[in-house]
C-alpha cells in the first residue's frame, strides 16, 4: 500500500525544503518506497479531518493502510524498521542510530527552534537585542559538541543512518544564519548529505509543489 503523506500547499520558505515533510520524503526516496503527497493548506491544518490524523494540526503526517502517524522523527523511524537501507542490522549500532535521531531533534533542534523564534515573534521587543546572543550560544556550544563528536568522519556512527538523515534535516535550518559555516566539518557533513541522490530527488519533489515543475523521473 502506498503510504500518503502531507505537506505545506504554500510553505513560507517556497520550496527551501526546511517544513519537516521533506525529512519524511528523504527518508522514502532512501528506501526506495514510493509515495503520495496530499497538500493541505494552513486553514486545513486545523480542520477536524486533519486534527483526527495531527493533534497539534500541523504537518507532515503520514497514513498507511490503517496507520496514521505524526511527527516527523517518529515517521523517520517507521520508515526505517520497515525498510532496508536506514538502519543498520547489528543491534547495538541500530540502537546507536536511533539515539541519534534523537539527540537531533531533542538537543540540537530546540536551541534552533529557538533562535528562531526569537527572530521572527520577538523582534520588536525591547529585550530582543540582549537574548539573542544568549540562544545563539546555546546552538554553538551543541554545534561545537557535535562537531568534535563527528571529527573528519563521513557520518556519525559508521554508515550512513537515519540518525544522519535527521540531523542534517535539523543542521539546514541553520541555512542563511552563518552559524553553520563556523563549523566546517558540519557544514562538508550537511553537503555530504544533501549530494545524497535521495535527497536530490526529495528536494526536487517539494520543490515541485512551488514551481510547479514535475520532478524528473
Ligand atoms: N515536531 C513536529 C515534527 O517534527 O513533525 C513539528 C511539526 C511542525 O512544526 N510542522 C510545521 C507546521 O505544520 C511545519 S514544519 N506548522 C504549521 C502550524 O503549526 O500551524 C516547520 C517549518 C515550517 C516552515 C518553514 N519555513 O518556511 O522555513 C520551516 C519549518
Amino acid at each position: 500500500m502506498t503510504p500518503v503523506i502531507t505537506a505545506f500547499a504554500q510553505s513560507p520558505d517556497r520550496g527551501a525544503g526546511q517544513a519537516r515533510d521533506m525529512r519524511v520524503r528523504w527518508a522514502l526516496e532512501e528506501a526506495g518506497q514510493p509515495y503520495d503527497v496530499r497538500l493541505v493548506s494552513f486553514g486545513e491544518m486545523k480542520e477536524p479531518a486533519h486534527r483526527a490524523l495531527h493533534p497539534f494540526g500541523q504537518i507532515p503526517t503520514y497514513e498507511e493502510g490503517d496507520l496514521a502517524l505524526f511527527e516527523s522523527g517518529a515517521i523517520v523511524l517507521h520508515i526505517a524498521q520497515r525498510h532496508a537501507g536506514l538502519l543498520p542490522d547489528e543491534a547495538n549500532a541500530r540502537a546507536r542510530a536511533i539515539t541519534w535521531m534523537f539527540a537531533a531533534v531533542s538537543t540540537v533542534e530546540p536551541p534552533i527552534l529557538e533562535s528562531e523564534t526569537a527572530t521572527l515573534l520577538e523582534g520588536d521587543e525591547t529585550w530582543h537585542e540582549q537574548r539573542l546572543p544568549l540562544v545563539e550560544g546555546r546552538i554553538r556550544d551543541r554545534l561545537g559538541q557535535l562537531s568534535n563528536c563527528l571529527g573528519d568522519a563521513d557520518w556519525l556512527d559508521g554508515e550512513f543512518s537515519a540518525g544522519d538523515l535527521v540531523m542534517v534535516g535539523v543542521l539546514r535550518r541553520l541555512k542563511g544564519s552563518g552559524i553553520l559555516e563556523e563549523y566546517p566539518n558540519l557544514s562538508a557533513y550537511v553537503a555530504r548529505g544533501e549530494a545524497r541522490p535521495a535527497f536530490k530527488r526529495a528536494f526536487e519533489a517539494q520543490l515541485a509543489v512551488f514551481t510547479g515543475k514535475r520532478p524528473a523521473g
